[in-house]
């Protein structure tokens, strides 16, 4: 089988953030999700460049439409990999062979008599670049925009859009699954229950040049929604390249609500027109929203993809977002609610499931996958620990083809939990102390093992590095079928005994440490320059320094200080250490962390208490404001390893 899904290509006037991130994290997922069914997937996203609102940003910049838009289109390429994004095809409406199918495509609407010129005035949106009607409006405003449309009186091109009305209407109630999730559906059938009007598709060039010329009146250029939706086709190689045979009728478009109209009622028209079958899928998501509000270059809090993935990895962000979001509604995004998501889901249960389960194989079976031995009746844990698998199974590839990540995810993490429970019922350290339970420790190892397996095939898709740290850990290539492969690696007991495991760093450490990064275009500054180093120090006066990693054991306020902050600290042995982070960090939130303190300073006294150390910062600055962050380590350190 095969599979074409596919992002709105995203205008140019703005920088990628987290809405956007989520629509092509979401299209990535399931191209690789569908790969991983056996699949050939095709995954394009790309720009939209032409139209008002780039040729205003443009201008505010002072350089030229074609100069900005490959600036911001290069923004938007360059992020889907930190992203580990993969399009195969990232297309722009600026390439050559784009313009020339849209024109191609114009020419053959006009042809049949389905565009005509005409006199029009009509309240014109610049955010969504169409004319509203005045049922759309609240207030007088455009809802998403909140801006009051601009009355134009022009003559124009027009689509004959209203001509298709009814057979769009028979389509869409033939196929259910046409539009989901169904509340999208129903507004759709809802809007087209009212009499279409005909769509403008022209500007003149008196007003806008940054567009695609009409192949049949070269003193106008198509508007924006004719140029964008051919996207989808010229990205094909329509109409002659082999791809656009093989993955046209298989096409699934993947959008945000706000563009619902133009891909439900514009799109299918103008394919009706051009005699082609519609798209075989739309799939709708809701608004991600900062901190409940509305994300605006305006309101400066609009959240950057790159940033999220260098403050919390990559794959925790990926995971965050399809997990969070359930597809369809809006969400909120916070730094709580994607710290809390990764240390509960990711840190504490999966994380240490697989930790956990590793080691017990290293410390019981030399690393090794041993060999399971089957007891009638199956004990009823191992049981359900085979059913959940089972069942997990069932739901993930549901819930991954119906475009309903989290509730794929949710089922995913009951194995999790099934697993982590077979532990603790289990007990293996019990096992391990009696040699007669040598064969159900045996088993019990396989049976976690193969859940890991497990894990690792499906996560996949979503968190694709970890995926391959995983696999690595199971001693498995990055290929093997057994993880890459839903018909070969999608049943119970798969994994071979005999297969040796290898050591794994922490997959996903906790992630308490950062929270004041910036996310949303603050101003950063460290100190410039570092000062001349000829008379800088001796090595050996750095080594006089006694730096260690400590761990904080305990942390109170010290009274009638908002500073001043009392640790105890192990390093390894216990010590009291006073710091100067209580504006910062809340006592609570610093209890298990590891930071790097200097132990061999002179005892100071501060407010009555006397301090056996200091523990190291960084300081920074934002928007100029000065800003701290504790020196830490990226791996769980002994306490009191020196720092050389
Ligand atoms: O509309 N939450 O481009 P665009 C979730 N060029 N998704 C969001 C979002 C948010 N807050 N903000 C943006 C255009 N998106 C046209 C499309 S297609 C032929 C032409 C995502 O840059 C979401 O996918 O305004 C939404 O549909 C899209 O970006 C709009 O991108």
């Amino acid at each position: 089988m095969t599979a074409y899904i596919t992002t709105p290509i995203y205008y140019v006037n703005a920088e990628p953030h987290i809405g956007h991130a989520y629509t092509t994290i979401v299209a990535d997922t399931y191209s690789r999700f569908r790969r991983l069914c056996g699949d050939r997937a095709r995954f394009q996203t790309g720009t939209d460049e032409h139209g008002e609102k780039i040729a205003e940003a443009a201008a505010r910049e002072g350089i030229s439409a074609a100069a900005y838009a490959d600036k911001i289109s290069a923004m938007f390429r360059t992020t889907w990999p930190i992203l580990a994004c993969e399009p195969d095809n990232f297309i722009r409406t600026t390439d050559a062979k784009h313009i020339e199918t849209v024109q191609r495509a114009l020419q053959a609407v006009y042809d049949r008599g389905d565009i005509y010129f005409d006199s029009y005035t009509g309240l014109y949106c610049r955010g969504c670049e169409r004319f509203l009607t005045e049922k759309e409006l609240v207030d007088g405003l455009c809802p998403d925009h909140r801006s009051a449309p601009r009355e134009i009186a022009e003559q124009n091109y027009f689509f004959r859009m209203s001509k298709y009305q009814d057979r769009l209407i028979e389509h869409i109630k033939n196929n259910p699954d046409l539009i989901t999730p169904e509340r999208y559906r129903n507004e759709v059938l809802s809007f087209l229950s009212e009499p279409l009007e005909d769509l403008c598709i022209s500007r003149p060039k008196s007003r806008l040049t940054w567009g695609i010329e009409l192949p049949f009146d070269a003193n106008f250029v198509t508007y924006v929604w004719f140029d964008a939706l051919i996207n989808y086709l010229s990205g094909l190689g329509y109409p002659d390249d082999a791809k656009f045979a093989e993955f046209w009728p298989v096409a699934e478009h993947l959008i945000a609500k706000d563009i619902l109209k133009p891909h439900a009622i514009y799109w299918p028209t103008m394919l009706m027109s051009l005699g082609l079958p519609l798209y075989k899928k739309l799939h709708v998501h809701g608004y991600w929203n900062n901190e409940d509000a509305k994300m605006s270059k305006s309101l400066g809090n609009v959240v950057r993809p790159g940033d999220l993935a260098r403050a919390y990895g990559l794959d925790p962000f990926r995971y965050f977002a399809l997990r969070e979001m359930s597809f369809g509604l809006d969400a909120s995004f916070s730094r709580e609610a994607i710290i809390a998501r990764c240390n509960s889901d990711l840190s504490n249960d999966l994380g240490n499931l697989f930790s956990r389960s590793l080691s017990m194989v290293k410390k019981y079976a030399e690393l090794t996958v041993p060999v399971p031995t089957e007891v009638v009746p199956v004990p009823a844990i191992d049981a359900e620990l085979r059913r959940t698998a089972l069942d997990m199974l069932a739901a993930y590839r549901q819930g991954m083809a119906d475009f309903r990540f989290h509730r794929a995810l949710q089922a995913v993490w009951e194995l999790v939990g099934q697993a982590n429970k077979y532990i603790v019922v289990v007990e293996p350290w019990a096992l391990a102390k009696d040699p007669k339970q040598r064969p159900r420790l045996d088993t019990v190892l396989y049976n976690l093992c193969e859940a890991l397996r497990l894990l690792t095939l499906v996560l996949r898709p979503v968190m694709p590095q970890s995926a391959v740290k995983m696999a690595d850990a199971l001693g498995y290539a990055p290929d093997d079928a057994a993880i890459s492969s839903l018909a070969v690696g999608g049943a119970w007991g798969v994994l071979a005994a005999g297969q040796k495991l290898r050591d794994c760093p922490a997959l996903f450490p906790r992630l308490e440490l950062v929270k004041d990064e910036p996310i949303s275009g603050e101003e950063i500054a460290g100190k410039v320059a570092i000062p001349p180093a000829t008379d800088g120090l001796d090595i050996a006066q750095f080594r006089d320094f006694d730096i260690r990693v400590v761990t904080i054991t305990a942390a109170e306020r010290v009274k009638k200080s908002d500073k001043l902050l009392r640790l105890i600290v192990r390093a390894p042995e216990e010590r009291v250490i006073v710091s100067g982070i209580g504006q910062r960090y809340a006592p609570e939130d610093l209890v298990g962390c590891q930071v790097v303190a200097v132990c061999n300073l002179k005892p100071a006294k501060l407010m009555g208490i006397t301090s056996q150390g200091m523990i190291l910062t960084a300081k920074d600055s934002v928007n100029g404001r000065e800003r701290l962050a504790l020196v830490t380590v990226t791996t769980p350190t002994a306490d009191g390893a020196s720092i050389s």
